[in-house]
């Protein structure tokens, strides 16, 4: 065992799951040294048969860390990762603050682990909506070419943090008490209106650009060309939160560049892929669904048919729990291959 690691928004969604992975995975960390703010400054975290103790993150807690999985906001990154650089950590980010800088690798293991030898000190960990149908669509992207992709998701509330999940079990109490619903997270901490998401769907993830796109969505759309290297597909994206704990669920519709392919050649396809899971019979009512993607490692994949007009059109159903392969599993993926 040889790394010393820090986790920074260690008691956060998916800071709490990066710690649950490392221990999970058995890997080669010297020590872990969990950062927050400085109100959690003290707190114990228990894994692995370990207590931890809480730190607050500065500058001088990186002294003497090899990896820095960041997990608190791009703010965080923005003010600290430099700081853990310059300390000689590599820092692997979860946060948009760095993705589409042109020095930063934004790597999905499974789809472009060839970026990782080019980095200078930081690597992107994509958004979760963006990982789950990037590592879904890149053998097809291999096999068949792909230059159009249409996606709606259903994105659960864990991927806004763990202040929406607790609003969400607020809210289904006071539905169920028949109180009045406060909402004040969702859809963003920083929108102007809040509305309720228990019993709702909220078109907006993050806050609108003035193209008419939310952040969510223009993010899906950049980071997707980034991570295929390929300026030239056709992206678009509609992204929605739903009243589900963790799991986002999308409706993907894609144009390959073949003709003549077969559904079910794109499913022995996915089938045989790593991290895929292929859950896909409408007779037996087999479908991906986000109550039992939750705790899971893959990326599962359904509902797979062929556009009814289109010849080379394709839709399919992409589930995966958005704080696991959608952040914290890739991260320390990401640190298995950089070890490696
Ligand atoms: P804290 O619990 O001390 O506020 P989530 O994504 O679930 O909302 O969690 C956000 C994470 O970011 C938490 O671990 C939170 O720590 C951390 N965080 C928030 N503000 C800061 C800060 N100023 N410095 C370091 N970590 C922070
Ligand atoms: C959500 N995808 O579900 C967001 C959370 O850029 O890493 C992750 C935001 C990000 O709300």
């Amino acid at each position: 065992k040889n790394v010393n690691v820090a986790i920074v928004g260690a008691t956060g969604a998916v800071g709490t799951k990066i710690l649950e992975k490392l221990v999970e995975r058995n890997f080669p960390a010297k020590s872990i040294k969990l950062l927050a703010s400085k109100r959690s400054a003290g707190n114990e975290i228990k894994a692995g048969g370990n207590t931890y103790i809480v730190q607050e993150t500065t500058p001088e807690a990186f002294e003497g860390i090899d990896i820095a999985f960041f997990s608190a906001g791009g703010s965080i990154s923005e003010m600290f990762a430099h700081e853990a650089v310059k300390r000689g950590a590599v820092v692997i980010d979860n946060t948009s603050a760095f993705r589409m800088d042109k020095n930063t690798p934004l790597v999905v293991p499974e789809v472009n682990p060839k970026e990782l030898t080019k980095h200078s000190g930081i690597i992107a960990n994509p958004n979760c909506s963006t990982i789950q149908m990037v590592a879904a669509l890149k053998p097809i992207k291999d096999q068949y070419g792909l230059n159009r992709i249409i996606v709606s998701t259903y994105q659960a509330v864990s991927g806004a943090g763990v202040e929406a999940i607790d609003e969400l079990s607020e809210q289904s109490k006071q539905f169920s008490d028949r109180s009045e619903i406060q909402a004040e997270v969702l859809p963003s901490a920083s929108a102007k209106r809040h509305y309720p998401i228990a019993f709702n769907a909220i078109p907006q993830i993050d806050s609108f650009d003035e193209s008419g796109y939310t952040l969510e969505e223009l993010k899906m759309i950049n980071e997707t060309k980034k991570i295929f290297n390929d300026y030239e597909m056709s992206v678009a994206a509609t992204c929605v939160r739903l009243p589900v704990v963790s799991g986002h669920s999308e409706s993907v519709y894609i144009e390959i560049d073949q003709d003549n392919v077969t559904t079910s050649e794109i499913q022995a396809l996915l089938e045989k892929a790593p991290g895929i899971v292929l859950q896909d019979d409408p007779t037996a009512q087999l479908y991906p669904m986000p109550l039992y993607a939750e705790g899971r490692d893959e990326v599962f994949v359904g509902r797979i048919r062929k556009d009814l007009n289109h010849p080379k059109g394709f839709h399919l159903w992409v589930v995966s729990d958005n704080l696991l392969k959608g952040a914290a599993l890739n991260s320390v993926q990401i640190a298995e291959e950089l070890i490696n």
